[in-house]
């Protein structure tokens, strides 16, 4: 989506004007707690000349088997203590994330951060380019920006009913999203999906459902799938009339969650879909619903799913991948040989470091995959996503509607809006 102000160039801007290198001075680590109650690993990072920048890992319900690993918090602090701190305090340029993130790869020295843990690894990473960024006195998103120009937003992707492993005794498809796609500003896509949860809530109540609330915020009820699409179907054609622009449905059907290896099927409760059948349920999900957003509708294991599903409605929805790709390039570079899917979820704590999550966005871009960067069903105050989305320029954005966590990001949206709009 883009602003129809003119766009201007701010990387001119003067950047810090201290000849200091911000050389790491301390990275301290602490055990603090999520939206789930659960804890997770903070970092906070003090630089020579004064730079500072504290980041909070966050963490996944339905964690994808190609994810870096997630050590319990006190076992990433441990290890990270051991093995990264005396590789980083001391000697590494805090605006050199790129070196920063290579020192955190070898301090691990296995592909999936299994020994100091994603959480520790993403939590210093993101803490540093805060750091880095205070340092030089630029916003995070300047800062990381790949950007010359500042002339668009992402979509916030709002999730408005939610089951699966994010809530139970609900739906069997994890996420019913809401996706302001004619939004004129963040304002007012936020706004927008704010307005279909409220409508959302009132007419699950009015057809006698009982609600509750989902890991992100999502309305959870004891009801089918079908009922989930009509009621949210109502509430976007709803609201869409009254905020005189256009919002879609998506859904995040987070398959490998359904699907059983050993009978090689979908099992949604008493109906079980065979790949095939599995398919074919997702193309008349798309054409019924007009769904502008499909998030891994096959297994993440399925790359020929993928190819099918895409190739018969990749022209009308975003085919996206999830725990397919779990933000790694390797694993996009074979979607992309494959033509698997259009569309990548990036999720930094997926693969453990800022120069990734940004060497994946780049990837995807230069390959007409479309980047959309998400929060985890477990969150924390921590908005580094907010800017990173507005850095890479993503088309969109996944964190939720309500919620302390969720609004963290979507608060922070706004403000980096306000911001661009009067450079
Ligand atoms: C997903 C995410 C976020 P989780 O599946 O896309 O919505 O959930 O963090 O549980 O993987
Ligand atoms: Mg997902």
């Amino acid at each position: 989506m883009y602003y129809h102000s003119q766009s201007k160039d701010v990387r001119c801007l003067q950047r810090g004007t201290s000849n200091k290198v911000p050389i790491i001075n301390s990275i301290h680590l602490a055990r603090v707690f999520d939206s789930r109650g659960d804890l997770t690993v903070e970092a906070s990072v003090q630089t020579q000349g004064g730079g500072f920048g504290r980041a909070i890992a966050p963490s996944g319900a339905s964690i994808g088997e190609y994810e870096a690993t997630e050590l319990l918090a006190s076992d990433a602090i441990a290890a990270a203590k051991k093995y990264a701190l005396p590789m980083l305090e001391g000697k590494m340029d805090s605006t050199d994330q790129k070196s920063v993130d290579s020192a955190l790869r070898s301090a691990d020295g296995t592909e999936n951060f299994s020994v100091i843990g994603a959480n520790s690894a993403v939590a210093i990473s993101l803490a540093n380019a805060k750091a880095a960024a205070n340092f030089l006195d630029l916003p995070l998103y300047q800062h990381i920006g790949v950007s010359s120009k500042w002339d668009s937003f992402p979509i916030p992707i709002g999730n408005v009913i939610g089951g699966g492993a994010h809530a139970t005794d609900s739906t069997h498809i994890q996420e019913f999203l809401s996706i302001p796609v004619g939004a004129p500003c963040v304002f007012d896509a936020i706004f927008a999906n704010t307005a279909v949860h409220k409508l959302t809530g009132t007419l699950l109540s009015n057809r006698g459902y009982v609600r509750a609330k989902g890991d992100e915020g999502g309305w959870a009820a004891s009801i089918p799938d079908e009922v989930a699409f009509d009621v949210m179907s109502e509430s976007i054609s709803e609201i869409s009339k009254e905020v005189d622009f256009e919002i879609k449905l998506g859904v995040d059907m987070a398959a490998s969650e359904l699907y059983n290896p050993l009978q090689d099927c979908y099992v949604y409760g008493d109906i079980s879909r065979s790949v095939d059948e599995q398919i074919d349920y997702v193309s008349e999900l798309s054409h019924n619903y007009s769904l502008a957003y499909i998030e891994d509708p096959l297994d993440q294991n399925d790359f020929e799913g993928f190819s099918k599903l895409t190739e018969s409605v990749g022209n009308d929805s975003l085919i996206c991948g999830d725990d397919l790709f779990a933000t790694n390039i390797t694993r996009l570079k074979k979607g992309i040989d494959l033509k698997a899917a259009n569309t990548i979820l990036i999720k930094p704590n997926q693969i453990g470091t800022l120069t990734e999550t940004l060497d994946a966005i780049n990837l995807a871009k230069e390959n007409g995959i479309v980047p959309v960067i998400s929060h985890r069903s477990g969150e924390t105050e921590d908005a580094t996503i907010s800017h990173i989305a507005f850095a890479t320029q993503a088309p969109y954005i996944k964190t939720g509607v309500v919620g302390g966590e969720r609004t963290a990001k979507l608060n922070e949206l706004i403000r980096i809006e306000l911001e661009i709009k009067t450079l």
